[in-house]
Protein backbone atom coordinates (compact mmCIF):
# COMPACT_ATOMS: atom_id res chain seq x y z
CA UNK A 1 0.00 0.00 0.00
CA UNK A 2 1.10 3.23 -0.91
CA UNK A 3 2.58 5.42 1.80
CA UNK A 4 2.17 9.12 2.60
CA UNK A 5 5.70 9.86 1.86
CA UNK A 6 5.59 8.08 -1.52
CA UNK A 7 1.76 9.55 -1.95
CA UNK A 8 3.42 13.24 -1.62
CA UNK A 9 6.48 12.78 -3.79
CA UNK A 10 3.93 11.31 -6.64
CA UNK A 11 1.78 14.05 -5.71
CA UNK A 12 3.71 16.96 -7.17
CA UNK A 13 3.30 18.96 -3.44
CA UNK A 14 5.95 21.82 -3.23
CA UNK A 15 8.95 20.04 -1.43
CA UNK A 16 8.32 22.32 1.72
CA UNK A 17 5.14 21.45 2.26
CA UNK A 18 5.58 18.01 1.98
CA UNK A 19 7.65 18.24 4.86
CA UNK A 20 5.40 20.12 6.86
CA UNK A 21 2.72 17.89 6.45
CA UNK A 22 4.73 14.68 7.06
CA UNK A 23 5.89 16.69 10.46
CA UNK A 24 1.99 17.83 11.23
CA UNK A 25 1.08 13.60 10.54
CA UNK A 26 4.01 12.35 12.53
CA UNK A 27 2.38 13.96 16.12
CA UNK A 28 -0.43 11.77 15.87
CA UNK A 29 1.93 8.96 17.37
CA UNK A 30 3.04 10.93 20.44
CA UNK A 31 -0.34 12.38 20.79
CA UNK A 32 -2.18 9.18 20.78
CA UNK A 33 -0.15 7.78 23.27
CA UNK A 34 -0.53 10.76 25.85
CA UNK A 35 -3.88 10.65 26.48
CA UNK A 36 -4.02 7.79 28.84
CA UNK A 37 -1.63 10.09 30.98
CA UNK A 38 -3.63 13.52 30.16
CA UNK A 39 -7.25 12.98 30.31
CA UNK A 40 -8.48 15.26 33.02
CA UNK A 41 -9.49 18.97 32.70
CA UNK A 42 -6.31 21.88 33.48
CA UNK A 43 -7.04 25.19 35.39
CA UNK A 44 -6.72 27.25 32.34
CA UNK A 45 -9.85 28.74 30.23
CA UNK A 46 -9.11 29.12 26.49
CA UNK A 47 -10.12 32.34 25.00
CA UNK A 48 -13.49 31.44 24.89
CA UNK A 49 -14.30 31.05 28.52
CA UNK A 50 -14.23 26.90 28.06
CA UNK A 51 -12.70 25.06 30.23
CA UNK A 52 -9.14 22.92 29.02
CA UNK A 53 -8.55 19.66 28.56
CA UNK A 54 -5.38 18.75 29.70
CA UNK A 55 -4.80 17.16 25.93
CA UNK A 56 -6.56 20.40 24.24
CA UNK A 57 -2.83 22.71 25.72
CA UNK A 58 -0.53 19.66 25.67
CA UNK A 59 -1.00 18.79 22.00
CA UNK A 60 -0.95 22.64 21.19
CA UNK A 61 1.93 23.01 22.85
CA UNK A 62 3.85 20.05 20.73
CA UNK A 63 2.37 20.66 17.30
CA UNK A 64 3.22 24.83 17.67
CA UNK A 65 7.12 23.87 19.42
CA UNK A 66 7.71 21.43 16.49
CA UNK A 67 6.35 23.87 13.75
CA UNK A 68 7.82 26.68 15.32
CA UNK A 69 11.50 24.70 14.94
CA UNK A 70 11.07 23.69 11.82
CA UNK A 71 11.91 27.06 9.67
CA UNK A 72 9.07 26.31 7.41
CA UNK A 73 5.84 28.09 9.37
CA UNK A 74 5.88 32.03 9.36
CA UNK A 75 2.76 32.58 11.49
CA UNK A 76 0.35 29.66 13.26
CA UNK A 77 -3.16 30.29 14.92
CA UNK A 78 -4.64 28.11 17.34
CA UNK A 79 -7.79 27.65 18.91
CA UNK A 80 -6.01 26.79 21.88
CA UNK A 81 -4.30 30.29 22.07
CA UNK A 82 -5.40 33.74 22.21
CA UNK A 83 -2.79 35.53 20.03
CA UNK A 84 -1.47 34.57 16.68
CA UNK A 85 2.30 32.87 16.56
CA UNK A 86 4.48 34.83 14.43
CA UNK A 87 7.94 33.20 13.47
CA UNK A 88 10.15 35.74 12.06
CA UNK A 89 12.94 33.39 11.28
CA UNK A 90 10.88 30.90 9.49
CA UNK A 91 12.95 30.30 6.45
CA UNK A 92 9.52 29.52 4.15
CA UNK A 93 6.38 31.56 4.77
CA UNK A 94 3.40 28.71 5.26
CA UNK A 95 0.96 30.26 8.02
CA UNK A 96 -0.89 27.54 10.15
CA UNK A 97 -4.14 27.38 11.42
CA UNK A 98 -5.42 24.52 13.52
CA UNK A 99 -7.79 23.08 16.29
CA UNK A 100 -4.92 20.75 17.99
CA UNK A 101 -7.60 18.60 19.76
CA UNK A 102 -11.04 18.86 18.56
CA UNK A 103 -13.64 17.02 20.66
CA UNK A 104 -11.10 16.97 23.90
CA UNK A 105 -14.27 16.62 26.09
CA UNK A 106 -14.75 13.28 25.12
CA UNK A 107 -11.25 11.55 25.63
CA UNK A 108 -12.12 10.57 28.66
CA UNK A 109 -15.41 8.56 27.14
CA UNK A 110 -12.87 7.04 24.88
CA UNK A 111 -14.54 8.33 21.58
CA UNK A 112 -13.16 9.69 18.83
CA UNK A 113 -11.79 12.84 18.44
CA UNK A 114 -8.97 14.69 16.39
CA UNK A 115 -6.37 17.31 15.26
CA UNK A 116 -7.63 19.91 12.11
CA UNK A 117 -5.19 21.68 10.25
CA UNK A 118 -5.47 24.06 7.35
CA UNK A 119 -2.04 25.35 5.57
CA UNK A 120 -1.53 28.65 4.07
CA UNK A 121 0.95 29.90 1.57
CA UNK A 122 1.99 33.88 1.71
CA UNK A 123 2.86 33.88 5.85
CA UNK A 124 -0.73 34.98 6.60
CA UNK A 125 -3.10 33.11 8.69
CA UNK A 126 -6.27 35.51 8.48
CA UNK A 127 -7.35 34.53 4.95
CA UNK A 128 -10.22 33.16 2.80
CA UNK A 129 -10.39 28.82 2.98
CA UNK A 130 -10.36 28.65 -0.56
CA UNK A 131 -6.83 29.97 -0.51
CA UNK A 132 -5.24 26.88 1.16
CA UNK A 133 -2.82 25.19 0.39
CA UNK A 134 -3.73 22.02 2.01
CA UNK A 135 -5.84 20.72 4.49
CA UNK A 136 -5.90 17.89 6.47
CA UNK A 137 -6.84 16.15 9.97
CA UNK A 138 -5.83 13.38 12.26
CA UNK A 139 -8.43 11.24 13.41
CA UNK A 140 -8.25 9.31 16.46
CA UNK A 141 -10.24 6.29 16.73
CA UNK A 142 -9.69 2.30 16.26
CA UNK A 143 -7.54 3.40 13.76
CA UNK A 144 -4.97 6.50 13.36
CA UNK A 145 -6.29 7.85 10.23
CA UNK A 146 -4.86 10.84 8.41
CA UNK A 147 -7.09 12.52 6.04
CA UNK A 148 -6.08 15.34 3.32
CA UNK A 149 -6.17 16.91 0.49
CA UNK A 150 -3.12 19.37 -1.48
CA UNK A 151 -6.25 20.88 -3.22
CA UNK A 152 -6.16 17.83 -5.72
CA UNK A 153 -8.96 15.47 -4.43
CA UNK A 154 -9.00 13.87 -1.46
CA UNK A 155 -6.75 10.85 0.39
CA UNK A 156 -7.13 8.86 3.74
CA UNK A 157 -4.47 7.37 5.06
CA UNK A 158 -4.13 4.91 8.10
CA UNK A 159 -0.70 4.46 10.47
CA UNK A 160 0.22 0.87 10.92
CA UNK A 161 1.96 -0.53 13.85
CA UNK A 162 5.08 0.74 12.11
CA UNK A 163 3.86 4.50 12.43
CA UNK A 164 4.19 4.36 8.62
CA UNK A 165 0.55 5.90 7.27
CA UNK A 166 -0.86 3.82 4.14
CA UNK A 167 -2.89 4.90 1.83
CA UNK A 168 -6.58 3.68 2.08
CA UNK A 169 -8.72 5.59 -0.35
CA UNK A 170 -7.64 8.44 -2.84
CA UNK A 171 -9.75 10.54 -5.04
CA UNK A 172 -12.71 10.44 -2.13
CA UNK A 173 -16.39 11.47 -2.66
CA UNK A 174 -18.97 12.12 0.05
CA UNK A 175 -21.88 10.45 -1.25
CA UNK A 176 -25.50 11.91 -1.38
CA UNK A 177 -26.10 10.22 2.09
CA UNK A 178 -29.14 10.69 4.93
CA UNK A 179 -26.79 11.04 8.40
CA UNK A 180 -27.29 14.41 9.81
CA UNK A 181 -25.61 15.40 13.67
CA UNK A 182 -26.48 18.87 14.84
CA UNK A 183 -25.41 21.00 18.06
CA UNK A 184 -27.55 22.69 20.38
CA UNK A 185 -30.56 21.99 22.17
CA UNK A 186 -33.65 21.78 20.07
CA UNK A 187 -35.48 25.28 22.21
CA UNK A 188 -32.96 26.96 21.49
CA UNK A 189 -32.87 26.13 17.62
CA UNK A 190 -34.02 29.32 15.21
CA UNK A 191 -36.91 28.64 12.83
CA UNK A 192 -35.27 28.14 10.32
CA UNK A 193 -32.82 25.43 11.46
CA UNK A 194 -36.04 23.70 13.16
CA UNK A 195 -37.89 23.79 9.31
CA UNK A 196 -34.21 22.21 7.66
CA UNK A 197 -34.08 19.31 10.36
CA UNK A 198 -37.98 18.68 10.09
CA UNK A 199 -37.38 18.44 6.32
CA UNK A 200 -34.34 16.02 6.17
CA UNK A 201 -36.03 14.50 8.95
CA UNK A 202 -39.76 13.57 7.20
CA UNK A 203 -37.22 12.54 4.16
CA UNK A 204 -35.95 9.61 6.02
CA UNK A 205 -32.59 11.10 8.00
CA UNK A 206 -31.04 9.52 11.30
CA UNK A 207 -29.45 11.47 13.82
CA UNK A 208 -25.60 10.41 14.36
CA UNK A 209 -24.12 13.43 16.54
CA UNK A 210 -20.44 12.12 19.06
CA UNK A 211 -20.26 15.57 19.99
CA UNK A 212 -16.73 15.05 18.24
CA UNK A 213 -17.12 17.30 14.98
CA UNK A 214 -14.17 15.94 13.25
CA UNK A 215 -14.96 12.37 13.98
CA UNK A 216 -19.04 13.27 13.29
CA UNK A 217 -17.76 14.90 9.62
CA UNK A 218 -15.55 11.92 8.75
CA UNK A 219 -18.84 9.69 9.21
CA UNK A 220 -20.54 12.29 6.89
CA UNK A 221 -17.49 12.01 4.31
CA UNK A 222 -17.71 8.30 4.31
CA UNK A 223 -21.63 7.54 3.96
CA UNK A 224 -23.20 10.73 3.19
CA UNK A 225 -25.65 13.30 5.25
CA UNK A 226 -24.90 16.59 6.99
CA UNK A 227 -23.33 17.83 9.87
CA UNK A 228 -24.34 21.52 11.40
CA UNK A 229 -23.88 23.26 14.49
CA UNK A 230 -26.47 26.60 13.66
CA UNK A 231 -26.92 29.42 14.79
CA UNK A 232 -29.00 29.69 18.57
CA UNK A 233 -31.22 31.63 19.72
CA UNK A 234 -29.03 33.98 21.51
CA UNK A 235 -25.71 32.60 19.86
CA UNK A 236 -26.19 34.11 16.33
CA UNK A 237 -22.35 33.05 15.65
CA UNK A 238 -23.33 29.81 16.95
CA UNK A 239 -20.00 27.76 18.94
CA UNK A 240 -17.60 26.60 16.14
CA UNK A 241 -14.80 28.54 14.92
CA UNK A 242 -14.62 30.03 10.97
CA UNK A 243 -10.36 29.36 11.14
CA UNK A 244 -9.63 26.22 12.83
CA UNK A 245 -12.95 23.85 11.71
CA UNK A 246 -15.06 25.42 9.37
CA UNK A 247 -12.06 26.23 7.18
CA UNK A 248 -9.80 23.34 6.95
CA UNK A 249 -12.62 20.65 7.23
CA UNK A 250 -15.10 23.04 4.71
CA UNK A 251 -12.24 23.16 2.24
CA UNK A 252 -11.76 19.11 2.52
CA UNK A 253 -15.53 18.39 2.09
CA UNK A 254 -15.52 20.77 -1.04
CA UNK A 255 -12.55 19.09 -2.34
CA UNK A 256 -14.72 15.43 -1.73
CA UNK A 257 -17.74 17.14 -4.19
CA UNK A 258 -19.38 18.55 -0.94
CA UNK A 259 -19.45 22.10 0.62
CA UNK A 260 -19.68 24.20 3.64
CA UNK A 261 -21.84 27.22 4.16
CA UNK A 262 -23.31 29.21 7.19
CA UNK A 263 -27.37 28.57 5.75
CA UNK A 264 -26.24 31.58 3.06
CA UNK A 265 -22.77 31.76 2.06
CA UNK A 266 -20.14 29.67 0.91
CA UNK A 267 -17.78 29.64 4.42
CA UNK A 268 -14.60 29.29 2.00
CA UNK A 269 -15.30 32.50 0.65
CA UNK A 270 -15.69 34.37 4.05
CA UNK A 271 -12.67 36.67 4.43
CA UNK A 272 -11.71 36.05 8.51
CA UNK A 273 -11.47 39.46 10.52
CA UNK A 274 -10.25 37.91 13.19
CA UNK A 275 -8.66 34.79 14.15
CA UNK A 276 -11.62 33.30 16.75
CA UNK A 277 -14.57 34.85 15.24
CA UNK A 278 -17.51 32.04 15.45
CA UNK A 279 -19.76 30.87 12.20
CA UNK A 280 -22.87 28.83 12.40
CA UNK A 281 -21.69 25.33 9.95
CA UNK A 282 -23.60 23.42 7.73
CA UNK A 283 -21.06 20.76 5.90
CA UNK A 284 -21.49 17.78 4.09
CA UNK A 285 -22.97 15.93 0.52
CA UNK A 286 -24.09 19.09 -1.73
CA UNK A 287 -28.13 17.39 -1.61
CA UNK A 288 -28.36 18.34 1.74
CA UNK A 289 -26.04 21.94 1.43
CA UNK A 290 -29.04 22.57 -1.09
CA UNK A 291 -31.86 21.67 0.91
CA UNK A 292 -30.52 23.48 3.81
CA UNK A 293 -29.69 26.84 1.50
CA UNK A 294 -33.33 26.40 0.11
CA UNK A 295 -35.18 26.54 3.45
CA UNK A 296 -32.59 29.51 4.71
CA UNK A 297 -33.40 31.18 1.36
CA UNK A 298 -37.17 30.88 1.84
CA UNK A 299 -36.59 32.05 5.27
CA UNK A 300 -35.48 35.75 4.01
CA UNK A 301 -38.19 35.98 1.91
P1 LIG B 1 -14.69 20.20 22.76
O1 LIG B 1 -13.45 20.26 21.93
O2 LIG B 1 -14.71 21.17 23.92
O3 LIG B 1 -15.07 18.81 23.17
O4 LIG B 1 -15.90 20.73 21.82
C1 LIG B 1 -16.15 19.97 20.67
C2 LIG B 1 -16.86 20.85 19.67
O5 LIG B 1 -16.14 22.02 19.43
C3 LIG B 1 -17.10 20.07 18.39
O6 LIG B 1 -16.09 19.14 18.14
C4 LIG B 1 -18.43 19.42 18.65
O7 LIG B 1 -19.15 19.09 17.48
C5 LIG B 1 -19.16 20.48 19.47
O8 LIG B 1 -18.13 21.21 20.17
C6 LIG B 1 -20.07 19.84 20.48
O9 LIG B 1 -20.73 20.91 21.12
P2 LIG B 1 -21.99 20.56 22.04
O10 LIG B 1 -21.40 19.92 23.27
O11 LIG B 1 -22.63 21.90 22.31
O12 LIG B 1 -22.88 19.63 21.28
Amino acid sequence: MTTLHEYLESADCEPDLCTLIKLIAEQAQPIREAFITHQAYVESENVYGERQAAMDTWSDELITRVLGESGLVRELSSEEQDEIRTFPRAKADYAVVMDPMDGSSLIQTNLAVGTIVGIFGGGKVLQRGRGLKAALYMLYGPMTTLTLTLGKGVCIFAMDHGGVYRLLEQDVRIPDGNLYGTGGGRPDWTDPHTAFIAAIEANGAKLRYTGSYVADFHQILKYGGIYCYPALKGKPTGKLRLLYEAIPIGFIAEQAGGAITDGSVDLLDVEPTEPHQRTPIYVGSMNMIRRAKEIFERSRA
